[in-house]
């Protein structure tokens, strides 16, 4: 198959010109380190293992396994991101243990979890955005407002979490992202909405940005794959997203004059009409909530998730590569397109066909596998350069320059959610796993249900 040719390419030219960096600089043919994980190396392996798993890639599979058999080293110093290294390494060796069974996934999960535990050692045990994986010591990103942490950051653990303790049988992390989730459930919210920025110390609000894309987006989506997680029992997070959704939906949903739906940022009160790449996720988590709503809200739902998807997919198809902008805007004339130049770039996010393998696996649609198609076809024509795939620096003209990244990302997730949209359902069901805000898969929780007898 098409999709699985092109991860072993993206794997291959890692391997050869970047094994142990973080990600592959695919034109310049070298490694990429950055300062997002702290000392940490191999990104690309740790998002790579479960895709390169489930695609049966097996001596693929086997080269990351040995590099993280023999190579990777948690005993690190350096400023690291704890949302991105919970999403990326924890979610990864998580959901590789799980796929496999082997031990190895396992304890290097357990063994970073605890290197993470010293940021949440705040006043209100909401934690710091970043820490050192040495020393232990953290603090807040110093571009986020006076010292706050992010929505979208502290609100992405609790999956991760809810494993760690389940296979340590340590309750620690859980206590932590249960202590985040009582925080928030008391919070007083400004109608109804989850604003971006906390502070750790007073846990209120810092400043009143609210957003469905970047800085707030998968706060909602671990809300709703909690309870999915949970075999609906966690009632509270199911409660709070039917809650935050009811309020976007009356704040943030808009119709443009073209008849596009779209989800508008929120600033004080004012609306920002703009979508972020990022806020694309939201027609798949909105059609997966939409599945467990009570008759009229399901099918409002479902028509919610059917139209912002089909926005997103037009700000792919009004572009000359016909791969979407960073981030595209609903002004008079220029509807679902970028209107600022430096939104004008495609760095081989996966959100949009994250919809479109929520969509088709929710209602078997054609269109949506015929957009993932259109996808595939795009990225091999602008994206994939002698050694890798890299982003592109605007999608408006047909000879785009590339940004030289082959982001971790795109074999976590990109590709993944590709594969699986021409997959049968029964590969990763939705009924068996939810997946990691970085498309790795845990599974859902069946324990008690059958231990009761039941199915
Ligand atoms: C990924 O790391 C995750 O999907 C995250 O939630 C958002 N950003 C990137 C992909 O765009």
């Amino acid at each position: 198959m098409k999709i699985k040719e092109m991860m072993k390419f993206a794997w291959d030219n890692y391997k050869q010109y970047a094994l142990g960096k973080n990600e592959l600089r695919p034109l310049t043919k070298n490694g990429h380190i950055g300062n997002m994980f702290g000392g940490l190396r191999g990104a690309t392996v740790i998002d790579a293992l479960d895709t390169l798993y489930i695609m049966e890639l097996e001596e693929e599979f086997q080269e990351a396994k040995q590099w993280v058999e023999k190579s990777f080293d948690l005993n690190v110093n350096g400023e690291a991101s704890l949302f991105e290294v919970n999403i990326r390494y924890i979610g990864g060796l998580l959901a590789t243990y799980y796929l496999t069974g082997e031990e190895v996934f396992k304890s290097k999960a357990l063994e970073l979890g605890e290197k993470l535990l010293p940021a949440f050692n705040t006043p209100t045990g909401i934690p710091r955005g970043v820490i050192n994986l040495g020393s232990g010591m953290s603090w807040s990103w110093g571009w986020a407002s006076a010292g706050s942490s992010i929505l979208a950051e502290f609100g992405t653990l609790h999956l991760e979490f809810l494993h760690l303790s389940e296979l340590s049988g340590n309750p620690v992390f859980a206590e932590k992202v249960r202590n985040i989730r009582r925080v928030l459930s008391r919070v007083e919210k400004p109608q109804g909405l989850y604003p971006n920025f906390l502070s750790p110390v007073t846990g209120s609000w810092v400043q009143h940005h609210v957003s469905i894309g970047g800085l707030g987006d998968s706060f909602y989506e671990y809300l709703i794959k909690s309870w999915l997680m949970s075999d609906k029992k966690d009632s509270e997070a199911k409660k709070m997203y039917d809650d935050a959704l009811e309020a976007i939906e009356k704040h943030l949903v808009k119709k443009s004059a073209g008849g596009l739906t779209y989800i508008a940022e929120w600033r004080g009160g004012i609306l920002d009409h703009k979508m972020g790449h990022l806020a694309c996720f939201s027609g798949g988590m909105i059609a997966l909530g939409a599945q467990h709503s009570p008759g009229d809200r399901r099918q409002r739902h479902m028509e919610l998730a059917a139209e912002i998807t089909s926005t997103c997919h037009e700000s792919y198809a009004r572009s000359d590569t016909k791969l979407g902008p960073e981030a595209f805007r609903f002004d008079a004339g220029s509807e679902a397109t970028a209107t600022r130049l430096s939104e004008r770039y495609y760095i081989l996010r996966p959100e949009v066909v994250e919809s479109y393998m929520y969509l088709w696996r929710l209602t078997h649609q054609p269109k949506y596998r015929h957009w993932g198609w259109e996808v595939v076809q795009a990225l091999e024509k602008y994206c994939r350069v002698e050694a890798g795939f890299s982003g592109i620096r605007d999608v408006y003209t047909t000879t785009p320059t590339h940004d030289n990244m082959q982001q971790s990302f795109f074999l976590a997730e990109t590709l993944k959610y590709l594969y699986l949209l021409f997959c049968e359902d029964d590969v990763l069901s939705l009924e068996d796993w939810v997946f990691n805000t970085e498309a790795h898969p845990l599974p859902i929780n069946h324990t008690d249900l059958k231990a009761a007898g039941q199915p």
